[in-house]
């Protein structure tokens, strides 16, 4: 975990010169500064495509300075997110999971083994339906702007190789702080455990938990193969990066200020997804050298699948049954 600089409290860090923070600074002492949190570290896409939507937005207007501030420095996703919604800071690019918690309409996204591949997740995200979930952030304070990728996650852990569900039998995991994660799990036999991410680390290499899920880059950039021994080619969920806004601070904005915001922060989409899929397919590669690798056979991944048969029941009530049925048609006319 690279966040050994600081460790401050979430509220009161505005102009705090201890933090550790990129600034894309615009031409003009007068500039607003717009303040970014990201959970993960400064190794990551996410923290370079935060750096990108700066740059897009300093050569479109000087209005904005912009600081970006990774390893939950200012404070991890679930409070970012209240931060960002009571307007004590602009900006969080948080996992949709967490933000469940306040929206419980976010949970269509921790359905698990819904989203088959990028494909269909670019397809439902940029249509429709993505449209439809962002629209809907407004009556929580909150102004969605774009869908990035954080990508597919996978399981490891430090006890046996998963090859089969299984070899999930009671093994203790962590999962991001959604029921619906830990109702999956459950389902597939194992034992989950909510926990933030900023204190994953820690977790695994303490032996509070022994395995952790989260898509490649994530398992290679936060170093998890220094504490876990067994990756799995699980894929299970595909949750969404998603650039959140403070509706607060917007609506002091101008509209020219407005849709310069909103423009730089979906151009970067593009980037983000490049630049992820890269990094996903070479951290994958180094993994591979340092942990042992398993695949998981289409006979075995139906047993997953069926396994949690019952999440997608259990859940639909809270998530809501429209958005539910209009997601999985959804995935269905992108997978055609
Ligand atoms: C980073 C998180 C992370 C997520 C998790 O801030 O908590 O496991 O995958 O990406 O959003």
């Amino acid at each position: 975990c690279s966040g050994e600089e600081v460790n401050v409290e979430s509220e009161d860090t505005s102009g705090d010169e201890n933090l550790d923070a990129e600034e894309v600074e615009a031409d003009n002492p007068d500039a607003q500064t717009l303040r970014i949190s990201v959970g993960i570290n400064d190794q990551h896409p996410l923290y370079d495509s935060a750096i990108h939507f700066g740059e897009l937005l300093t050569e479109k207007t000087d209005d904005f300075n912009v600081e970006v501030y990774h390893s939950a420095q200012i404070a991890a996703d679930l409070v970012a997110t209240e931060m960002v919604q009571n307007g004590d800071l602009d900006i969080t690019i948080t996992s949709t999971s967490p933000v469940m918690n306040n929206i419980p309409e976010y949970g269509v996204f921790d359905l698990p083994f819904v989203i088959p591949d990028e494909e269909v997740a670019d397809e439902v995200l940029d249509g429709e339906f993505g449209d439809q979930m962002l629209d809907i952030l407004e009556d929580q304070d909150l102004v969605g702007l774009a869908w990035w990728e954080n990508g597919f996650r996978n399981l490891t852990n430090d006890v046996r190789p998963v090859e089969s569900i299984d070899d999930l039998e009671g093994l203790t995991l962590r999962t991001m702080e959604t029921d619906i994660h830990l109702d999956s799990w459950s389902e597939m036999g194992a034992n989950p455990t909510p926990m933030a991410f900023d204190e994953l680390y820690t977790g695994l290499q303490q032996g509070t938990i022994e395995g952790q899920e989260n898509p490649y880059p994530i398992i290679n950039l936060e170093g998890y193969h220094e504490v876990q021994q067994y990756l799995s080619a699980t894929n299970h969920v595909y949750t969404p990066y998603i650039f959140l806004f403070s509706k607060q601070i917007w609506d002091e904005l101008t509209p020219e200020q407005q849709e310069a915001i909103a423009e730089s922060a979906y151009e970067t989409r593009e980037y983000n997804r490049e630049i992820t899929r890269d990094e996903a397919q070479n951290s994958l590669e180094e993994l591979q050298s340092s942990m042992e690798f398993s695949e998981i056979t289409n006979e075995e991944y139906e047993r997953f699948q069926e396994a949690v048969e019952p999440v997608i029941e259990n859940h639909s009530a809270t998530i809501g049954e429209d958005i539910v049925d209009d997601f999985l048609s959804a995935v269905e006319k992108a997978s055609d």
